[in-house]
């Protein structure tokens, strides 16, 4: 299969990840198909029911103005013109895709509270696609562990377990409270995940990668703790 998704599959792709969000009546074709051959074992094993982390109603959320936007670039990043997100590492299905189709994809929403590790906690809603249905399009090899996350923010990046990367709480997230993600807060997509304290959350999104090694990650390798759990 090419690197980069036709259009065509890629609605085939989406379609499957309906699919396999729960409604499995229908026959199982293109996309789907293919992905028949996965070892079973490692498909239940990572994408079993998960405990689900406490969320508030969205009238919870902190006034935007005083959530803050952190970065590690000096100025606020810019957005790279034809942006895309690379899905690669150990997967049957390497894929680039767009934000539009980013946005085809079956989504969800999560109101949580923010913690990050310098003392501030916020509270917004998040908008997104659950990247374990990403997962499923790119087809994880057995010897997956860990899920790498790179960025365009001066070359800002964090590693994750995989339990924590495929728990339905983790999107990769293009809006915040109703609207698209301002770059102040990652645009044009974030990691956001209500497993995770802030500094595991990867801003300004190019490449995610299924990986058999740990790689660290710009905080994790200057002492933060690296699972970085909430
Ligand atoms: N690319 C990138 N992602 C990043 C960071 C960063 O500097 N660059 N900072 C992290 C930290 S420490 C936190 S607390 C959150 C902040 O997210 P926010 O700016 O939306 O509040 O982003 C995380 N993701
Ligand atoms: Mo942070």
């Amino acid at each position: 299969m090419s690197k980069l998704l036709t259009r065509r599959k890629f609605i085939a792709g989406a379609a499957a990840a309906s699919l396999l969000a729960g409604c499995d009546s229908h026959p199982i074709t293109g996309f789907l198909g293919a992905m028949k051959d996965w070892n079973q074992g490692f498909e239940g094993a990572i994408f079993s029911p998960a405990r689900m982390a406490p969320e508030l109603p969205p009238s919870a959320a902190t006034p935007e103005a005083a959530f803050p936007a952190y970065f590690i670039s000096d100025e606020m990043p810019d957005v790279p013109d034809n942006w895309s997100l690379t899905v690669g590492g150990l997967v049957d299905h390497p894929m680039t895709l767009t934000l539009d189709q980013l946005r085809e994809l079956p989504g969800t929403a999560m109101c949580v509270r923010h913690h990050c590790v310098e003392g501030w906690s916020a509270v917004a809603a998040w908008h997104g696609v659950r990247l374990s249905d990403v997962a499923k399009l790119a087809g994880p090899r057995a010897g997956v562990r860990y899920v790498e996350f790179k960025s365009f923010d001066e070359g800002y990046w964090s590693s994750w377990d995989l339990g924590s990367a495929m728990h339905p709480q983790t999107l990769l997230a293009y809006g915040m409270n109703g609207h698209d993600l301002a770059v102040g807060h990652g645009a044009p997509l974030r990691v956001y995940s209500a497993v995770k304290l802030g500094y595991k959350m990867v801003k300004y999104l190019t490449e995610v990668n299924f990986l058999a090694a740990n790689t660290g990650g710009y905080w994790e390798n200057q002492g933060y703790d690296w699972f970085g759990g909430v």
